[in-house]
């Protein structure tokens, strides 16, 4: 027998108190947090010096598993993905990392014995808002997903010193304010000054022939600026692994340009610094490309450039040669925002590790891959070629030789046919020139993938026709999904206790599809009880805080209606304020008996410059002043704005939700994501059939959800057989009353004029069809309360949503992902023993 090691025992005493999962380590290492980083004791505490104590508590084990599995990820040269996007729209990560490390309950009671409420430190935490919308949420929930699924991952991003603003509504209208999240510290990021790269811009390029004689060309950038590392770990649910999400935050190369320094020009100097630093300063509010907006470019290139070289650096520091850099990593683009890399990766191959075009090209071809998230035109990126010469010199040279190449092959392909060239080259001509970034992401990339079935076809069908039949093998389909762990477990607690208890297990937390084993209980009498009463303390909930938030009175007998979403006309908000307007009518001519009592709930922000989405906005909340306040009718209907729509308040919103809006225009939404979190939640569905709204209407069963509208082949042929709105208008008298009645200023204090430019365009223009599907829309409505005034009908229905909604966890978008695109497995990271003392 050997003779315990005092060191050894006091080492493994500490990893206890510091790592482990009890409820006493747990407080033990809370308090030390609390007086050794905030330097405070629990009776001086501020609400914030708690929750910085319980997240680095919270942190310190996570860092064990992540530690661990960097480790294992190295020795093993484990396969590893690497996800590329502009946009991680994060949502707090404390309540989150406490489910997936399994320690919720010990850190509530911990909290308990410390008199504390762990709620209440919850509710501190500021989000990080690192993203716009759909596609900087999918990010998210994919990284979660990913270490879920064992599969080695990093993500790279932007570390944005100002995140999406915050809305506040005055008068009516947005107001954006800026989100200062870094303010008060993050607590969950771990900066890492010795991950630093040089990023270039501008300058020139030269030609020199290297020892072999070969002709090579060396860039001489004006600026360099530096990227360094920030790693915020993710945590998988019920696993050990854990995988690290990598952003850049821009800075000045050295403190000062000496140069500058000593011919005395100390200003210019520090404002040299300044703007270096501007790059990574503020993400642009917009889920559009901002035409032109050079900084926007320089944000793209600076988080690709600093991606690149590190994945590099990696390879070359644990697998060796670059020859095998493709085995090593899958590099995937989230959208075009980062499809510089393919340029990037091409240049560091070809610069500054001296391989030839063909390696190069081959090595960077079968790297990347692709993934499209929309078909609006006005959202596809291009650059003028004039601003991308004047930035990327070298990159705008190696993008006309993939041109040149790839054109050749078309040519090959297709003898003659010039306009197919035209079409599909990486350079749109005919004006300015510019640079096709999508074209770019496809020819650069060996799998392009849309984001929901219908989606993938039009992908096919219609953008990228020419290059589905050149390479039609390219291109596949991975319809979206969001994480069950912060869209059930964390946003819904007492459903996910209520799914537990009637399932018998937990386990449909990591394999949504048990949550199927509702089904047999969907007659229960108990069960359609239980599941009223959950909805109904949801509702509670989230009208006490609109009270306070909005200061808008709402009851929870009531329906609640809601839409909660980016404001964009293709989603048709307004056809939802049409319907609003239709039922007030119907109440003041006491037409009420098809109705049941409901609240309009809207969410979401309008990119700041977008006037008619703003337009929208202050239309809802105009509407709202006049129906709240008015006594014959707010009994039947209210309408409620919900500020500052985020992930935070999402997670309010989607529990309590009775009815889903997903109303766009059948064809441009490519797949919708809250429609899936919604659904989980217990909410039915009104929708048509766009992005994945097919699929969910496919899962939950016709009869579980309200169609309704034009197909996007029906849109489509309207559309180009001349679609004359007017015609709608004149035909439809209730149509015609709705739209005259915002004309009047019954809604804007008399001013006729305020909400024309919204009415006109829908009267003349009305380019997402709001009028044709207006009267389809109120049918479906009809239904939707005849439905509603059936409870165990509606409870029923809303127990199958959620019993059929396992495909869209994001845990099985992942395992596609994995297996059809990125041909990864997962590596499992053996929890250490001592870790659950
Ligand atoms: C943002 C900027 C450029 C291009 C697309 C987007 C975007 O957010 N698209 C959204 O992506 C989501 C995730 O795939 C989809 O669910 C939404 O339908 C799509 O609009």
């Amino acid at each position: 027998m050997s003779t315990p090691n005092p060191t050894e025992s006091l080492d493994s005493e500490r990893e206890r108190t510091r790592t482990g999962l009890s409820k006493a380590a747990l407080k033990q290492d809370f308090l030390d947090n609390l007086f050794y980083i905030q330097g405070r004791f629990r009776e001086v505490a501020t609400p914030h010096d708690l929750y910085m104590a319980a997240a680095f508590t919270t942190r310190d084990r996570l860092l064990k598993h992540w530690v661990e599995s960097a480790q294992v990820f190295k020795t093993s040269h484990a396969r590893t993905v690497c996800y590329l996007s502009a946009e991680y729209l994060l949502g707090p990560h404390l309540a989150c990392n406490l489910v997936n490390l399994g320690i919720t309950e010990a850190a509530r009671e911990a909290g308990e014995e410390l008199g504390l409420d762990l709620d209440a430190i919850l509710e501190e935490e500021e989000e990080p808002g690192l993203g716009n919308g759909g596609l900087g949420r999918l990010a998210a929930c994919f990284m979660e997903s990913l270490s879920t699924c064992r599969i080695p991952a990093i993500g790279y991003g932007i570390r944005y010193e100002f995140g999406i603003f915050d809305q506040a509504i005055e008068d009516g209208w947005q107001v954006e304010k800026t989100d200062n999240w870094l303010r008060n510290g993050n607590p969950w990021e771990i900066p890492r000054p010795k991950i630093r790269f040089s990023v270039g811009y501008g300058g020139y390029t030269e030609s020199y022939r290297d020892d072999t004689g070969r002709s090579r060309v060396c860039w001489r950038p004006a600026q360099v600026i530096n990227g360094m590392a920030y790693d915020t770990p993710i945590l998988g649910y019920g696993t050990a692994n854990a995988n690290l999400l990598r952003l850049w935050k821009a800075e000045a190369p050295t403190s000062f340009d000496f140069q500058a320094f000593n011919t005395g020009d100390y200003y210019g100097a520090v404002y040299a610094n300044i703007q270096a630093e501007t790059i990574s300063k503020v993400l642009y509010p917009n889920d559009e490309p901002e035409a032109g907006k050079e900084l926007r470019l320089k944000q793209q290139y600076f988080f690709v450039s600093c991606s690149m070289q590190d994945m590099i650096r990696l390879h070359l520091n644990t697998v060796g040669p670059l020859e095998s850099f493709a085995d090593k990593f899958v590099a995937q683009l989230n959208d075009t925002h980062p499809a510089l890399a393919v340029a990037e990766l091409m240049r560091l191959l070809l610069d500054e590790h001296v391989m030839s075009w063909e390696q190069s090209w081959d090595i960077t071809h079968r790297t990347f891959c692709y993934t499209n998230h929309t078909l609006l035109p006005e959202a596809l990126e291009t650059w003028s070629v004039s601003l991308f010469e004047r930035l990327l010199p070298r990159h705008l040279e190696i993008v006309y030789e993939i041109n040149r190449r790839f054109l050749d092959e078309v040519r090959m392909r297709f003898l003659g046919d010039e306009a197919r060239v035209w079409r599909m080259s990486l350079i749109a001509e005919g004006g300015e020139r510019r640079i096709r970034m999508a074209n770019l992401a496809v020819v650069g990339s060996r799998a392009v993938n849309g984001v929901a079935e219908l989606h993938s076809e039009l992908v096919k069908a219609t953008l990228f026709k020419d290059f589905a039949e050149l390479w039609p093998e390219r291109f596949h389909n991975v319809t979206n999904g969001v994480t069950p762990r912060r869209f059930m477990v964390v946003a819904n607690p007492r459903l996910a206790q209520l799914i537990t208890k009637t399932c018998g297990h937990d386990d449909w937390i990591l394999d949504l599809e048990r949550v199927r084993e509702l089904e047999a209980h969907v007659d229960d009498a108990g069960l359609l009880e239980d599941w009223r009463a959950v909805k109904r303390a949801a509702k509670q909930d989230l009208a006490t805080w609109m009270q306070q938030a909005a200061g808008v009175r709402l009851d929870p007998e009531s329906l609640f209606d809601v839409q909660a979403k980016r404001f964009h006309e293709y989603k048709r908000q307004h056809l939802k304020v049409l319907h609003i307007i239709r039922c007030y009518q119907r109440i003041k001519q006491g037409q009420s008996q098809d109705l049941v009592p409901r609240a309009f709930i809207f969410g979401g922000k309008a990119a700041p410059g977008y006037f008619m989405a703003k337009l929208i906005i202050k239309l809802i909340n105009a509407v709202g002043e006049v129906v709240n306040n008015d006594p014959q009718v707010n009994g039947w209907i209210r309408v409620a704005f919900m500020p500052d729509f985020n992930v935070k308040n999402g997670q309010r919103l989607y529990p309590a939700a009775d009815l889903s809006e997903q109303i766009s225009l059948a064809g441009k939404e490519a797949s919708g994501t809250g429609n899936m979190k919604f659904s989980m939640n217990g909410a039915l569905t009104i929708g048509t059939l766009d992005g994945a709204n097919v699929e969910i209407r496919e899962a939950v069963g016709a009869e579980n959800f309200f169609l309704f509208g034009m197909t996007a082949e029906e849109a489509l042929q309207r559309q180009m057989s001349g679609y004359r709105p007017w015609e709608f208008y004149q035909s439809d008298a209730e149509l015609k009353s709705d739209i005259d009645l915002i004309n009047s200023g019954l809604f804007s204090h008399g001013d006729t004029q305020l909400f024309r430019p919204l009415t006109d365009n829908l009267v003349n223009h009305d380019p997402f069809m709001v009028l044709a599907d207006y009267r389809a829309y109120l049918d479906c409505q009809k239904t939707v309360s005849e439905t509603y005034r059936d409870t165990p009908r509606w409870t029923r229905m809303s127990i199958l949503n959620v019993a059929r909604i396992g495909r869209f966890s994001s845990d099985r978008a992942i395992r596609e992902y994995a297996e059809h695109i990125w041909k990864v497995t997962p590596k499992r990271i053996e929890p250490a023993h001592h870790s659950q003392s």
